[in-house]
Protein backbone atom coordinates (compact mmCIF):
# COMPACT_ATOMS: atom_id res chain seq x y z
CA UNK A 1 0.00 0.00 0.00
CA UNK A 2 2.91 2.22 1.07
CA UNK A 3 4.95 1.50 -1.77
CA UNK A 4 1.68 2.29 -4.68
CA UNK A 5 1.20 5.70 -2.56
CA UNK A 6 5.13 6.44 -3.06
CA UNK A 7 5.36 5.40 -6.80
CA UNK A 8 1.80 7.51 -7.24
CA UNK A 9 3.80 10.13 -5.51
CA UNK A 10 7.06 10.10 -7.34
CA UNK A 11 5.35 9.47 -10.80
CA UNK A 12 2.86 13.03 -10.03
CA UNK A 13 6.13 14.54 -9.08
CA UNK A 14 7.78 13.58 -12.37
CA UNK A 15 4.38 14.36 -14.22
CA UNK A 16 4.67 18.26 -12.18
CA UNK A 17 7.92 18.48 -13.21
CA UNK A 18 7.82 17.21 -16.53
CA UNK A 19 9.22 19.87 -19.61
CA UNK A 20 8.17 20.22 -22.91
CA UNK A 21 11.23 18.78 -23.80
CA UNK A 22 11.48 15.69 -21.74
CA UNK A 23 7.63 15.25 -23.24
CA UNK A 24 9.06 14.83 -26.37
CA UNK A 25 11.81 12.58 -25.75
CA UNK A 26 9.49 10.74 -23.98
CA UNK A 27 7.55 10.24 -27.05
CA UNK A 28 10.35 9.91 -29.35
CA UNK A 29 12.08 7.08 -27.32
CA UNK A 30 8.62 5.32 -27.20
CA UNK A 31 8.29 5.35 -31.08
CA UNK A 32 12.01 4.20 -31.59
CA UNK A 33 11.23 1.34 -29.41
CA UNK A 34 8.05 0.15 -31.51
CA UNK A 35 10.04 1.00 -34.97
CA UNK A 36 12.80 -1.10 -33.36
CA UNK A 37 10.51 -4.26 -31.84
CA UNK A 38 8.20 -3.90 -35.42
CA UNK A 39 11.55 -4.44 -37.92
CA UNK A 40 13.20 -7.16 -35.62
CA UNK A 41 9.82 -9.05 -35.05
CA UNK A 42 9.09 -8.67 -38.96
CA UNK A 43 12.61 -10.04 -39.64
CA UNK A 44 11.30 -13.14 -37.04
CA UNK A 45 8.10 -13.87 -39.22
CA UNK A 46 10.80 -13.82 -42.76
CA UNK A 47 12.96 -16.06 -41.45
CA UNK A 48 10.05 -17.97 -40.49
CA UNK A 49 8.15 -17.98 -43.55
CA UNK A 50 12.05 -18.57 -45.34
CA UNK A 51 11.61 -22.17 -42.79
CA UNK A 52 8.35 -23.11 -45.04
CA UNK A 53 10.81 -24.39 -48.05
CA UNK A 54 11.44 -23.35 -51.33
CA UNK A 55 8.10 -23.05 -53.56
CA UNK A 56 5.98 -23.32 -50.51
CA UNK A 57 3.46 -20.48 -50.82
CA UNK A 58 2.76 -18.55 -47.73
CA UNK A 59 -0.49 -17.67 -47.40
CA UNK A 60 -1.14 -14.21 -45.21
CA UNK A 61 -4.72 -14.03 -44.29
CA UNK A 62 -6.59 -13.17 -40.82
CA UNK A 63 -7.47 -16.31 -38.25
CA UNK A 64 -9.72 -18.76 -39.59
CA UNK A 65 -14.13 -17.96 -38.93
CA UNK A 66 -16.52 -19.94 -36.90
CA UNK A 67 -18.57 -20.96 -39.76
CA UNK A 68 -16.01 -20.72 -42.97
CA UNK A 69 -11.80 -21.65 -43.15
CA UNK A 70 -11.60 -17.51 -43.70
CA UNK A 71 -14.15 -14.19 -43.63
CA UNK A 72 -12.55 -13.13 -46.25
CA UNK A 73 -14.16 -14.10 -49.89
CA UNK A 74 -10.54 -13.26 -51.27
CA UNK A 75 -8.83 -15.57 -49.05
CA UNK A 76 -11.23 -18.56 -49.55
CA UNK A 77 -10.96 -18.20 -53.00
CA UNK A 78 -6.92 -18.56 -52.97
CA UNK A 79 -7.16 -21.19 -50.30
CA UNK A 80 -9.67 -23.43 -53.04
CA UNK A 81 -7.52 -22.56 -56.11
CA UNK A 82 -4.52 -23.66 -54.16
CA UNK A 83 -5.96 -27.05 -53.34
CA UNK A 84 -7.47 -27.52 -56.97
CA UNK A 85 -4.14 -26.79 -58.64
CA UNK A 86 -2.85 -28.89 -55.48
CA UNK A 87 0.26 -26.15 -55.21
CA UNK A 88 1.99 -26.83 -52.02
CA UNK A 89 0.98 -23.90 -49.09
CA UNK A 90 1.16 -23.09 -45.59
CA UNK A 91 -1.26 -20.43 -43.64
CA UNK A 92 -0.03 -17.47 -41.62
CA UNK A 93 -1.96 -15.56 -39.20
CA UNK A 94 0.68 -13.18 -38.01
CA UNK A 95 0.82 -10.40 -41.03
CA UNK A 96 -2.52 -10.98 -42.65
CA UNK A 97 -2.40 -7.77 -44.05
CA UNK A 98 0.27 -7.44 -47.34
CA UNK A 99 2.20 -4.12 -48.58
CA UNK A 100 -0.40 -3.07 -50.14
CA UNK A 101 -2.84 -3.21 -47.09
CA UNK A 102 -5.45 -5.79 -48.39
CA UNK A 103 -5.93 -9.35 -47.17
CA UNK A 104 -4.96 -12.24 -49.11
CA UNK A 105 -0.90 -11.71 -50.01
CA UNK A 106 1.61 -14.44 -49.98
CA UNK A 107 5.05 -15.06 -49.98
CA UNK A 108 6.59 -17.21 -52.23
CA UNK A 109 10.65 -17.69 -52.17
CA UNK A 110 11.29 -14.50 -50.43
CA UNK A 111 9.16 -12.44 -52.90
CA UNK A 112 5.91 -10.89 -51.81
CA UNK A 113 2.84 -11.10 -53.98
CA UNK A 114 -0.49 -9.27 -53.49
CA UNK A 115 -4.23 -9.43 -55.08
CA UNK A 116 -5.68 -13.10 -55.29
CA UNK A 117 -6.49 -12.34 -59.01
CA UNK A 118 -2.91 -11.42 -59.76
CA UNK A 119 -1.37 -14.06 -57.27
CA UNK A 120 -3.17 -16.34 -59.33
CA UNK A 121 -1.89 -14.91 -62.25
CA UNK A 122 1.74 -15.49 -60.93
CA UNK A 123 1.30 -18.67 -59.48
CA UNK A 124 -0.64 -20.48 -62.71
CA UNK A 125 2.66 -18.97 -65.15
CA UNK A 126 4.97 -20.17 -62.39
CA UNK A 127 3.89 -23.73 -62.35
CA UNK A 128 2.64 -23.75 -65.50
CA UNK A 129 -1.48 -24.36 -64.52
CA UNK A 130 -3.96 -23.78 -67.04
CA UNK A 131 -6.90 -25.02 -65.44
CA UNK A 132 -8.83 -23.83 -68.78
CA UNK A 133 -7.04 -25.56 -71.24
CA UNK A 134 -9.56 -27.83 -72.63
CA UNK A 135 -12.04 -24.54 -73.37
CA UNK A 136 -12.70 -22.71 -75.83
CA UNK A 137 -12.01 -18.98 -76.75
CA UNK A 138 -15.40 -18.05 -76.15
CA UNK A 139 -15.63 -20.39 -72.85
CA UNK A 140 -12.24 -18.65 -71.70
CA UNK A 141 -13.63 -14.87 -72.02
CA UNK A 142 -16.93 -15.77 -70.28
CA UNK A 143 -15.09 -17.27 -67.08
CA UNK A 144 -12.96 -14.03 -67.17
CA UNK A 145 -16.25 -12.33 -66.90
CA UNK A 146 -17.82 -13.66 -64.83
CA UNK A 147 -14.99 -13.84 -62.46
CA UNK A 148 -14.56 -10.20 -62.87
CA UNK A 149 -18.83 -9.70 -62.06
CA UNK A 150 -18.42 -12.01 -58.89
CA UNK A 151 -14.92 -10.50 -57.46
CA UNK A 152 -15.64 -6.95 -57.90
CA UNK A 153 -19.78 -6.28 -57.96
CA UNK A 154 -20.98 -9.15 -56.12
CA UNK A 155 -18.17 -8.48 -53.58
CA UNK A 156 -19.61 -4.78 -53.30
CA UNK A 157 -22.91 -5.70 -52.87
CA UNK A 158 -21.91 -7.77 -50.03
CA UNK A 159 -20.17 -5.37 -48.77
CA UNK A 160 -23.18 -3.21 -48.95
CA UNK A 161 -25.00 -5.80 -46.39
CA UNK A 162 -22.58 -6.33 -44.22
CA UNK A 163 -21.25 -2.91 -43.39
CA UNK A 164 -24.09 -0.78 -44.18
CA UNK A 165 -27.20 -3.30 -43.54
CA UNK A 166 -25.84 -5.11 -40.80
CA UNK A 167 -23.57 -2.62 -39.40
CA UNK A 168 -20.54 -5.52 -39.53
CA UNK A 169 -22.84 -7.54 -37.01
CA UNK A 170 -22.06 -10.68 -39.13
CA UNK A 171 -18.22 -10.28 -38.88
CA UNK A 172 -18.14 -10.04 -34.60
CA UNK A 173 -20.31 -13.07 -34.65
CA UNK A 174 -18.51 -14.95 -37.81
CA UNK A 175 -14.37 -14.21 -35.92
CA UNK A 176 -13.21 -13.72 -32.39
CA UNK A 177 -11.57 -10.41 -32.46
CA UNK A 178 -9.52 -9.60 -29.42
CA UNK A 179 -10.44 -6.98 -27.16
CA UNK A 180 -8.22 -3.80 -29.06
CA UNK A 181 -9.61 -4.81 -31.92
CA UNK A 182 -13.13 -4.82 -30.65
CA UNK A 183 -12.37 -0.75 -29.84
CA UNK A 184 -11.53 -0.30 -33.08
CA UNK A 185 -14.13 -1.31 -34.67
CA UNK A 186 -16.51 1.23 -35.13
CA UNK A 187 -13.57 2.92 -37.20
CA UNK A 188 -13.17 -0.10 -39.17
CA UNK A 189 -16.79 -0.21 -40.83
CA UNK A 190 -16.79 3.71 -41.10
CA UNK A 191 -13.60 2.81 -43.28
CA UNK A 192 -15.45 0.34 -44.90
CA UNK A 193 -18.53 2.28 -45.66
CA UNK A 194 -16.37 4.83 -46.88
CA UNK A 195 -15.07 2.86 -49.29
CA UNK A 196 -18.59 1.82 -50.44
CA UNK A 197 -19.71 5.42 -50.84
CA UNK A 198 -16.49 6.40 -52.98
CA UNK A 199 -16.58 2.93 -55.26
CA UNK A 200 -20.83 3.51 -55.56
CA UNK A 201 -22.69 0.67 -54.60
CA UNK A 202 -22.71 2.51 -50.91
CA UNK A 203 -24.85 5.77 -52.77
CA UNK A 204 -27.74 3.44 -53.81
CA UNK A 205 -30.56 2.54 -51.81
CA UNK A 206 -30.77 -0.88 -49.73
CA UNK A 207 -33.38 -2.26 -51.95
CA UNK A 208 -31.66 -1.39 -55.40
CA UNK A 209 -28.38 -3.08 -54.58
CA UNK A 210 -30.34 -6.22 -53.23
CA UNK A 211 -31.63 -6.02 -56.51
CA UNK A 212 -28.48 -5.90 -58.05
CA UNK A 213 -27.09 -8.74 -56.18
CA UNK A 214 -30.21 -11.20 -56.95
CA UNK A 215 -29.45 -10.41 -60.89
CA UNK A 216 -26.12 -11.52 -60.19
CA UNK A 217 -27.14 -14.44 -58.37
CA UNK A 218 -29.68 -15.46 -61.30
CA UNK A 219 -27.22 -14.93 -63.97
CA UNK A 220 -24.76 -17.59 -62.30
CA UNK A 221 -27.75 -19.83 -61.35
CA UNK A 222 -28.82 -19.82 -65.03
CA UNK A 223 -25.42 -20.10 -66.32
CA UNK A 224 -24.26 -22.92 -64.38
CA UNK A 225 -27.48 -25.15 -64.85
CA UNK A 226 -26.96 -28.85 -64.52
CA UNK A 227 -23.29 -28.34 -65.50
CA UNK A 228 -21.10 -29.33 -62.18
CA UNK A 229 -18.94 -25.88 -62.19
CA UNK A 230 -19.65 -23.28 -64.07
CA UNK A 231 -17.87 -23.59 -67.27
CA UNK A 232 -18.86 -27.74 -67.65
CA UNK A 233 -17.22 -30.43 -66.25
CA UNK A 234 -13.99 -29.03 -65.21
CA UNK A 235 -13.48 -26.56 -62.30
CA UNK A 236 -11.34 -23.22 -62.75
CA UNK A 237 -10.36 -19.84 -61.31
CA UNK A 238 -13.82 -19.00 -61.54
CA UNK A 239 -15.59 -21.60 -59.33
CA UNK A 240 -12.98 -20.56 -56.43
CA UNK A 241 -14.58 -17.33 -56.70
CA UNK A 242 -17.99 -18.87 -57.12
CA UNK A 243 -17.45 -21.16 -54.04
CA UNK A 244 -15.77 -18.54 -52.05
CA UNK A 245 -18.87 -16.05 -52.03
CA UNK A 246 -21.56 -18.26 -52.35
CA UNK A 247 -20.14 -20.06 -49.94
CA UNK A 248 -19.64 -16.92 -47.26
CA UNK A 249 -23.38 -15.65 -47.89
CA UNK A 250 -24.27 -19.46 -47.14
CA UNK A 251 -22.46 -19.52 -43.64
CA UNK A 252 -21.87 -15.90 -42.95
CA UNK A 253 -24.67 -14.25 -44.32
CA UNK A 254 -27.49 -15.97 -43.14
CA UNK A 255 -29.56 -13.45 -41.67
CA UNK A 256 -29.23 -11.87 -45.47
CA UNK A 257 -32.18 -11.73 -47.96
CA UNK A 258 -29.77 -13.43 -50.15
CA UNK A 259 -29.02 -16.85 -48.19
CA UNK A 260 -32.95 -16.91 -48.68
CA UNK A 261 -32.41 -16.89 -52.06
CA UNK A 262 -29.84 -19.26 -52.59
CA UNK A 263 -31.54 -21.55 -50.06
CA UNK A 264 -35.27 -21.06 -51.36
CA UNK A 265 -35.25 -19.66 -55.10
CA UNK A 266 -32.17 -20.67 -57.06
CA UNK A 267 -32.10 -24.61 -56.73
CA UNK A 268 -29.04 -25.37 -58.33
CA UNK A 269 -26.24 -22.96 -55.90
CA UNK A 270 -26.12 -25.10 -52.78
CA UNK A 271 -25.48 -28.16 -54.36
CA UNK A 272 -22.68 -26.32 -56.27
CA UNK A 273 -21.29 -25.20 -53.00
CA UNK A 274 -21.93 -28.47 -51.73
CA UNK A 275 -20.08 -30.39 -54.10
CA UNK A 276 -17.18 -27.95 -54.16
CA UNK A 277 -16.92 -28.25 -50.46
CA UNK A 278 -16.52 -31.91 -50.12
CA UNK A 279 -14.22 -32.45 -53.37
CA UNK A 280 -12.02 -29.46 -52.01
CA UNK A 281 -12.69 -28.86 -48.40
CA UNK A 282 -13.23 -32.62 -47.08
CA UNK A 283 -11.21 -30.54 -43.89
CA UNK A 284 -13.81 -28.00 -43.95
CA UNK A 285 -14.88 -28.63 -40.37
CA UNK A 286 -11.03 -28.68 -38.99
CA UNK A 287 -10.10 -25.10 -40.91
CA UNK A 288 -12.67 -23.46 -38.53
CA UNK A 289 -12.12 -21.91 -35.35
CA UNK A 290 -13.08 -23.23 -32.31
CA UNK A 291 -16.71 -21.58 -30.78
N1 LIG B 1 -8.68 -7.41 -55.29
C1 LIG B 1 -8.23 -7.91 -54.03
C2 LIG B 1 -9.29 -7.62 -52.97
C3 LIG B 1 -8.84 -8.02 -51.59
C4 LIG B 1 -9.72 -7.36 -50.53
O1 LIG B 1 -10.44 -6.40 -50.78
N2 LIG B 1 -9.59 -7.89 -49.33
C5 LIG B 1 -10.33 -7.31 -48.23
C6 LIG B 1 -10.82 -8.41 -47.31
S1 LIG B 1 -12.09 -9.32 -48.08
C7 LIG B 1 -9.42 -6.40 -47.44
O2 LIG B 1 -8.23 -6.61 -47.37
N3 LIG B 1 -9.98 -5.36 -46.85
C8 LIG B 1 -9.24 -4.46 -46.02
C9 LIG B 1 -9.38 -3.06 -46.48
O3 LIG B 1 -10.03 -2.82 -47.49
O4 LIG B 1 -8.83 -2.19 -45.80
C10 LIG B 1 -7.97 -9.41 -54.14
O5 LIG B 1 -8.49 -10.03 -55.07
O6 LIG B 1 -7.17 -9.94 -53.36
Amino acid sequence: MALAALLWEMARLWWSNMSGAVLMVSVAAVGLWLAVFYLSDRKKKRNLWQQAGRDVIVVHCPSPGRFTPNLSPFVLKLLTFLRLAGLPHLVDHKEPFGPKGKTPWITLNGEDFTDSHLIIDRLSRQYNIDLTDSFTEEQKAAAKAFTIMIDEHVCWCLRAWRFNEDGGRNLKEGMSLPFYKRLLFPLFIWQQRNALWHQGVGRHSHDAVRAMMKEDLLALSKYLGNKPFLMGDTACVVDCSMFAFLANILYNYNRSPYYAVINEELANLRPYVDRLKSQLWPDWDECLASA
